[in-house]
């Protein structure tokens, strides 16, 4: 869709930028298109849609005005010609596999979310897709494990939950003189603060759990690509299925119009966070991509606009210790899931990497007592001191 007339900066791009009113009613917010089945004006304009000589709705697994609107507007943010939406992150990266994958290889990072490791590790062997996990923050461990039959490098960056932060650039320059596409990951930072095709990537992927819808209260994922490719994505999403609802695309809608406020606050508010941690006595390492300790701060500076507003840290006393620090917070929520409203903290070990062997997790930069905190848009005095009473605790 067309740009407004001006050229918009970063905020405006969120609120006005790749969707219109309604074009049948000039309706000002996106209504839902509840609806499952579209009628035909006759059966020689249904086959007409079906044969594709005509537009128009069919079905909603295969397509509808409202997930349409999200999709355009996603695909806007992220600079792609198109953009899929799916029933969460996991049907997302379920639907790119498959299709970008199937009886191939992937080349994915070793530090990423503890269900797309599941899925890589134990599921997509079974899908004639075979996957080796390197550190891609060293893009020659990329090179080094790329074989004949590669056909995607996935990366998450920054990582969950360790953070880690790879060079788009490099990992795209690598899997193109293979001939292999790269996804990136894109659910940490959002559009707001990192563009990864405007870096080489092909793909830029998102749980919308998360900043996209906001507020908790849905769960959704989508990809964004270029047309060719993404046309063919959308005819494997057609047949497995994976679809998202109208109603969650309206929440991902709303959401957006406001992510680039709810962004800064929480980025704000992890880096308060981030510095006090880095000096208490009590926690032995901080990862963060706003800290100059940060192993990467530099590869993040270049390509993030950013460091977000989610960090990890590992508390003196292991994982014992992290459990009474996570049962000594008042005001945070002890909960999974990031890019809410409220900040959650939670435990990766037993929590969302849970799916990794212990060996895994040792391997992987997951040690026992890290402790991740999702900062929320609360003010930050109030998330400080209680971090300080909790630690005062142990
Ligand atoms: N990618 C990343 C980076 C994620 O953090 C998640 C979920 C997914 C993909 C999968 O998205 P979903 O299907 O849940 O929409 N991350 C979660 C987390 O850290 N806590 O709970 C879920």
């Amino acid at each position: 869709m067309a740009d407004p007339p001006m050229r918009p900066g970063r905020g405006t791009r969120f609120v006005h930028g790749g969707d219109e009113h309604d074009p049948h009613t000039g309706a000002v917010s996106t209504p839902i298109y509840q609806v499952s089945t579209f009628a035909f004006k006759s059966a020689e304009h249904g086959a007409a849609c079906f044969a594709g000589e005509e537009e128009g709705y069919i079905y909603s697994r295969l397509d509808n005005p409202t997930i349409k609107v999200f999709e355009k507007k996603l695909a806007y943010l992220e600079g792609a010609d198109e953009g899929l939406a799916f029933a969460s992150g996991m049907a997302a990266i379920h639907n790119l596999i498959c299709h970008a994958a199937h009886g191939g290889h992937v080349v994915s990072g070793n530090a990423v979310y503890g269900g797309t490791f599941a899925l890589f590790e134990h599921l997509a062997p079974q899908l004639g897709i075979d996957v080796s996990f390197v550190d891609t923050t060293d893009p020659g461990n990329i090179e080094r494990a790329m074989r004949p039959d590669t056909r995607l490098v996935f990366v998450e960056t920054p990582a969950n939950p360790t953070l880690a932060v790879t060079d788009i650039a490099a990992a795209a320059e690598l899997a193109h003189s293979r001939g292999a596409l790269l996804a990136v990951d894109n659910t940490f930072s959002t559009p707001y603060l990192q563009r990864p095709l405007e870096h080489g990537a092909d793909v830029a992927l998102h749980s919308c759990t998360k900043y996209i819808g906001g507020h908790g209260d849905a769960v959704a994922g989508a990809y964004c690509g270029p047309r060719e490719f993404m046309n063919e994505s959308r005819d494997w999403r057609t047949d497995i299925g994976g679809v998202i609802s109208p109603l969650q695309c309206w929440l991902l809608l709303r959401g957006l119009k406001t992510l680039h406020l709810r962004v800064e606050r929480s980025q704000a508010n992890a880096m308060a966070l981030a510095r006090f941690l880095e000096g208490h006595p009590k926690v032995e390492r901080v990862r963060y991509p706003g800290l100059e300790s940060h192993p990467q701060y530099a590869v993040g500076k270049k390509q993030m606009q950013g460091p977000g507003g989610i960090l990890s840290f590992d508390v003196a006393g292991g994982v014992e210790a992290g459990a009474r620090l996570i049962n000594s917070v008042r005001l945070m929520t002890v909960a999974v899931s990031l890019g809410d409203c409220a900040t959650l903290i939670e435990h990766p070990a037993s929590m969302t990497h849970s799916t990794m062997s212990p060996e895994a997790q040792a391997r992987y930069g997951i040690t026992p007592g890290l402790v991740r905190i999702a900062a929320g848009i609360e003010d930050a005095d109030d998330l400080l001191a209680d971090l300080d009473q909790a630690l005062a605790k142990m």
